[in-house]
């Protein structure tokens, strides 16, 4: 098979890439990237020259760029990892959010129908279903849930879902959707609060805990996210959503105390800062389909993933300091400048 994996030089798409590489050594594949300042090519160094690797510099909005690839390359499988990710970015500057998360899927999906294709995948998020109350621990997120979005950010994703499902409804493209929790890992930007945290600590830097830090994300680790996408595109079935989690629901103060012991620092680095607008409270995915359907369960435990993702930021220093030396200082000034420090 033939596999565009669009997004490819950014987190979760990069972790997808190396997946590919190592299961399907007989798929060829094709990662399109526009290289934002979430992408980084020194991210796909090590896949680069693999014969059935070919990375392409591409914006998914480019409707002749992206038929050229089609017609140079006639894919089996489309899985749009592409998009902007950041909600704090979104609630900046959201216009960039719709042009490549709505407008970006649609002209994939247009080029998809040109050419025919086995399969177009929408990688979506949780963010979609809106938030849950702390004080309701039995609700969950299933994927008859109502779209109830809170951010630019997360209404651009919910947008595109519904976008693609309408091309599948309308015109009849094979799609699938999966939405998944906050994922973790290797090769995460250091805007997201996991890296960010470690890089502060690191730096002895102040640790700035949205709020009260109360809020509640349910945490995967990124190769079990890989996974299953995988599964989806193979075996999982047109027209469908599946919801990805593992039942790993924790606060952000835990998170953050626990890389505080993690990595030997004092907990007084600590900072409550001011919150983040239309903040949601509690994410909490409920898996039962992709489970009963493809048998699909995280393999990764919270305690040994995270330890791995710390050490992995401790041996791969050159990779996020050379990020957060550039333009990424500007981005911090500007959206933590401001922000009062509550306690
Ligand atoms: P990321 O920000 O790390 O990477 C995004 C990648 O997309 C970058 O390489 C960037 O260069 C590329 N890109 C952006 N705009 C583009 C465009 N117009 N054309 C081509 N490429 C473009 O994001 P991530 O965290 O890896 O997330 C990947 C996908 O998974 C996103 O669709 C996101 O909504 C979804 N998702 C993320 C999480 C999470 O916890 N990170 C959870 C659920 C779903
Ligand atoms: O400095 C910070 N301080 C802080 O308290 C940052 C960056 C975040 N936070 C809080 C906000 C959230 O409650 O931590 C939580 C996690 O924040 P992010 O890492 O920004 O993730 P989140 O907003 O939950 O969204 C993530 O998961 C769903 C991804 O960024 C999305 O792309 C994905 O769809």
């Amino acid at each position: 098979m033939t596999i565009i994996v669009t997004g490819g030089a950014g987190f979760i798409g990069s972790n997808y890439i190396f997946y590919l590489l190592e299961k399907h050594p007989e798929d060829r594949i094709i990662c399109l990237d526009k290289l934002t300042y979430a992408g980084n090519l020194s991210t796909l160094a090590s896949v680069m020259d693999k014969p059935n690797f070919r990375f392409v510099k591409l914006d998914i909005c480019d409707r002749e760029g992206v038929y050229q690839l089609f017609e140079d390359e006639k894919p089996d499988v489309v899985v749009n990892f592409a998009a902007e990710s950041h909600v704090d970015r979104s609630i900046e500057n959201p216009s960039i959010f719709l042009q490549t998360n709505i407008i970006g899927t649609s002209v994939l999906m247009d080029v998809c129908r040109e050419f025919g294709i086995g399969r177009f995948h929408q990688v979506s998020t949780d963010e979609v279903y809106g938030d849950l109350p702390l004080d309701r621990p039995d609700l969950f997120f299933t994927e008859t849930t109502p779209l109830h979005t809170s951010s630019p950010y997360s209404s651009s994703k919910a947008g595109a879902d519904l976008l693609v499902m309408a091309y599948h409804r309308t015109y009849g493209l094979p799609v699938s959707v999966s939405r998944c929790s906050n994922n973790y890992g290797a090769y995460q930007f250091p805007e997201k609060l996991i890296p960010l945290m470690i890089a502060n600590c690191l730096a002895d830097k102040p640790l700035p805990v949205y709020g009260e830090g109360l809020n509640v994300r349910d945490w995967l680790f990124v190769d079990d996210h890989c996974k299953a996408i995988d599964l989806v595109i193979r075996k999982g079935r047109e027209g469908e959503v599946y919801n990805i989690g593992g039942h790993n629901e924790m606060r952000n103060i835990d998170i953050v105390k626990l890389i505080c012991h993690e990595l030997g620092k004092s907990e007084s680095l600590i900072t409550h800062v001011t919150d983040r607008k239309g903040h949601d409270m509690r994410y909490a995915i409920d898996p039962t389909k992709i489970h009963t359907e493809l048998g699909w369960l995280p393999e990764t435990k919270f305690e040994d993933g995270i330890r791995k993702t710390i050490r992995w930021y401790l041996d791969n220093k050159p990779w996020w300091a050379e990020i957060i030396s550039g333009e990424y200082q500007n981005y911090y000034a500007k959206m933590y400048g401001d922000r009062e420090h509550l306690r």
